[in-house]
């Protein structure tokens, strides 16, 4: 039963105000997403809706990240909910989809990423069976638990159909986008994740999320900001990205060797 625990922590673990830190990858070397899982990480995000990946490099990044020891989410792309069964299939342990605007946009997802009667995903997990070590029936009954299926609010429809959304059987979580959230609020004058109407919207969803009992997550784009959503109760926050992380380390490092810092 090599990689159950593995795979199965992110479902075991979220929730209740669990504060997880997932790594954000949107660079499509699988070594990159293994090397991140390497450090004091509860996850890596691999990103197919930005930067560079595809189905090969997601297949590929699942396997670094389980081999050390980490559970793998793939956000989607844009309505391309085929895509959430197909890693789910490879091994994921969770699915981010983006701008699911309503209760008709979050069915949809629900039904790629559940197996009947909640969903209707197809059968063919098997490279997630070898990775798990289960059997095909215990992947059928203990799949839909274990596929951790988490919905994007980034937009005012959003907001509007939060409640909706959330009272789903099968969304277990949602995910504010704050810099598309930022867009929508000020209608398309600036994106500014940390603004206070953002913030405002961020303690919202959270609040609504634990009454439906279901998870609040987060993209953080600085480290404060992920340290002060788990303070008030966020249960998971992607902090940066690997973009961010390899220019502000490089930068670090040259200060110092330039004397300037
Ligand atoms: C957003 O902030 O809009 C995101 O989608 C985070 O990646
Ligand atoms: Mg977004």
């Amino acid at each position: 039963m090599p990689h159950l625990s593995t795979i199965s922590a992110l479902s075991n673990r979220i929730g209740g105000g669990s504060g997880l830190l997932t790594a954000w990858v949107g660079m499509s070397d699988p070594i990159i997403a293994g090397q991140l899982a390497l450090e004091d990480f509860d996850a890596v995000t691999i990103d197919m809706q930005h930067g560079a990946n595809d189905i090969t490099s997601v297949r590929l990044g699942i396997s670094h990240v389980t081999l050390a020891g980490k559970p793998t989410i793939v956000r989607i792309p844009v309505n391309d909910f085929a895509s959430a069964s197909r890693v789910l299939d490879l091994g994921a342990a969770g699915v981010i989809a983006p701008m699911i605007n309503s209760k008709a946009d979050a069915e949809a997802f629900v039904s790629f990423m559940k197996f009947p009667p909640v969903g209707q995903r197809s059968w063919g997990p098997t490279v997630a069976v070898a990775l798990t070590g289960q059997s095909l029936d215990d992947y059928l009954v203990k799949g839909n638990a274990m596929a951790v299926a988490i919905a994007m609010i980034e937009t005012r429809e959003a907001l509007a159909a939060l409640d909706d959304i959330l009272a789903l059987d099968g969304i277990d979580a949602v995910f504010v986008g704050p810099s598309d959230l930022s867009i929508a609020l000020s209608n398309g004058a600036n994106v500014n994740p940390g603004r206070a109407d953002v913030i405002d919207a961020l303690d919202h969803v959270m609040k609504r999320a634990h009454a439906h009992k279901k998870a609040a997550c987060c993209f953080a784009p600085s480290p404060t900001l992920a340290k002060d959503l788990a303070k008030k109760g966020y249960d998971l926050m992607a902090i940066g990205t690997d973009f961010s992380q390899l220019r502000s380390g490089a930068r670090a490092q040259i200060d110092i060797a330039r004397g300037r810092a």
